[in-house]
């Protein structure tokens, strides 16, 4: 491709909606264009980059034999009614009508769509196990849309479904699909963990994992040893909980004393010379409405979504402070676990304290030489904490857990029979007997994959595209399109590469040299050849863009030397 007939405008500045520095990139390389919020144009360089990772991903599901398909985007509302999810999902899931005023959704998942489809495919187990998969646009009508394409109203996914008329063979497309994400962002240049993760609002019986880029921007966080190779998302990770109990030394009565104005914990910590760790948190929480009380100590955050699990409630969320006195009778700062009529959960490492300090449900009063195991209601005892750095690894015997920041970029779920269940997707088993099919389903973040490679691969210069998703292979810079020795040598190049399949990208733009380079190095194209002055003694420069790593080879070396580099 020549840059003099290619659409390409680069931006010196960063637009000031850019927040990360992969969406400041793909803006100032001319990648992508916002039509709307959330809402991108894919300009020829992005989209050649978009398709690369595309094909990855085709080329590794058609290996574990999935079928590809492609689903509309226009779903009938009588699904979603069908499947419960219609009300369930509020403005996220964009809704249209058509001419005749019927409802339509636009897609933002299949599992509605493909179900329905298999239901009316398959009747006997005879032929299950079925795998199928698409790569498709999704719909999300995201209340913030933010950092270009990692958050967007309209997205590229890759959607697989599986449908197997037992659990293991859940298990083995679960695991084949499993193996085939390692292989897909191992091939993408990717530094990615898989981690144990919470089925949150989709459900399902079984487990599930996500595959997390590691990112300091990315919105999850993951907890992984550093021993084994245990890893969960925050929400869903377990501290060692044979945390020692402390001893049950016969510590001091618990007594209550005298803690004017000492609402927080910092407070407390200061005026009282304590650590959080002695300190004794009681939280409200609304539970599908009702009042709960959870309890952690001082230095560790209440993990909402595994109180949340363990209530088994749907809506879960922080108490207001008039509800926290109306349920506790007591001002905010001063709450204590003590005589409350609503119930009360406590985490683990509450319950190995030997002596701490907790609100005593007065205003301006605290207990302190409290001892759980002694003075409080024990009834309900669970894991509701968040990890923290330093934990115990609840999988091996020396490990620590390290927390990391991550960019969700796949997710592979056990879904069980809910959404059988719910569309009547059965088939005849060997014994004639009508049965539910088991599905599990898998989701790639195809586009959301283009920023978290531009977060792991840049530097101050611009982007640094790995070999496998680069737009073009290598960029050729000819110094002086006027210089016809120069643009000989440089067309000859680019013929020849090209020849051999080398995808091309030649800057023959009547521009001043440092304007090319800072192009190049925005544009991130791994390999740059400079056709400079040399070109007399027929040799040319060679530039990794990665190591910036320089050298001087004869024309004659140079397919061997690209060939060489390229398929590295
Ligand atoms: C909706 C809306 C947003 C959603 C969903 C439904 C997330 C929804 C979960 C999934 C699960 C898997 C197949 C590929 C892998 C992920 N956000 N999810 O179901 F109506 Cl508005 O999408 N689906």
């Amino acid at each position: 491709m020549r840059q003099s007939r290619l659409l390409l405008t680069t931006l010196r500045e960063s637009p000031a909606e850019a927040e990360v520095i992969s969406h400041q990139l793909m803006l100032r390389a001319g990648f992508i264009r916002q039509l709307a919020a959330g809402v991108y144009s894919y300009m020829p360089l992005g989209r050649r980059v978009l398709r690369k990772v595309e094909q990855i991903v085709r080329d590794e599901m058609d290996r574990t034999g999935a079928g590809e398909l492609l689903m509309p985007a226009l779903q009938p509302a009588e699904l979603w009614q069908e499947s419960g999810r219609y009300d369930v999902y509020g403005p996220e899931l964009m809704r249209i009508q058509d001419r005749h005023d019927r409802e339509f959704a636009l897609g933002p998942t299949h599992e509605e769509v493909i179900t329905s489809l298999v239901r009316n495919e398959v009747n006997s187990y005879r032929k299950l196990p079925v795998m199928l998969y698409q790569i498709q646009t999704k719909f999300r009508d995201e209340r913030r849309p933010r950092f270009g394409l990692l958050r967007s109203r309209e997205f590229l996914m890759k959607d697989a479904y599986s449908f197997d008329a037992s659990w293991e063979g859940l298990d083995q497309a679960y695991w084949s699909m499993f193996k085939a994400y390692h292989r897909i962002f191992t091939r993408c240049g990717l530094n990615f963990r898989a981690v144990e993760a919470d089925a949150g609002a989709i459900g399902g019986e079984g487990g599930t994992h996500e595959f997390m880029a590691l990112a300091d921007i990315g919105e999850d966080t993951i907890a992984s040893c550093n021993c084994c190779d245990y890893a969960a998302n925050l929400e869903k990770a377990v501290p060692r909980s044979m945390e020692k109990s402390e001893a049950l030394t016969a510590a001091d009565k618990m007594e209550k004393f005298h803690t004017p104005g000492l609402r927080t914990i910092d407070q407390l910590v200061e005026s009282l010379q304590i650590q959080p760790q002695g300190m004794i948190k009681t939280l409200i929480y609304m539970a599908d409405d009702q009042p709960v009380a959870v309890v952690v100590r001082g230095d560790h955050e209440v993990n909402e979504a595994k109180v949340k699990h363990i209530l088994g409630s749907e809506k879960f969320e922080i108490a207001s402070s008039d509800t926290v006195s109306k349920a506790t009778g007591a001002p905010s700062g001063f709450i204590g676990p003590w005589g409350l009529t609503i119930p009360v959960w406590v985490d683990y490492a509450v319950v190995q304290m030997s002596s701490g300090i907790a609100g005593a449900n007065e205003l301006d009063y605290h207990y302190r030489h409290v001892n759980p195991r002694r003075d409080m209601d024990l009834r309900h005892v669970a894991d509701l904490r968040n990890v923290m750095e330093g934990d115990l690894c609840p999988r091996c015997d020396k490990g620590e857990l390290k927390l990391h920041r991550g960019i969700e970029i796949g997710h592979v779920f056990k879904l069980g029979t809910k959404y059988s269940e719910k569309l009547g997707a059965t088939f005849l088993d060997a014994s004639g007997a009508n049965q539910m099919m088991i599905m599990g389903c898998y989701g790639i973040g195809v586009s959301r994959i283009l920023s978290a490679i531009v977060e792991q691969n840049h530097d101050q210069n611009g982007m640094i595209w790995p070999h496998a998703l680069a737009p073009f292979q290598v960029h050729i810079i000819p110094i002086s399109v006027k210089d016809s020795l120069q643009m000989q040598m440089a067309e000859d190049l680019y013929n020849q590469l090209q020849d051999h399949g080398v995808e091309v990208l030649m800057d023959d733009r009547e521009e001043r040299p440092g304007v090319k380079f800072k192009d190049s190095d925005l544009v991130g194209i791994p390999v740059r050849i400079v056709v400079g002055k040399d070109a007399g003694h027929g040799k040319i420069e060679l530039v990794d863009r990665r190591t910036s790593n320089k050298e001087t080879i004869h024309i004659k070396d140079v397919e061997r030397r690209i060939l060489e580099l390229i398929q590295q």
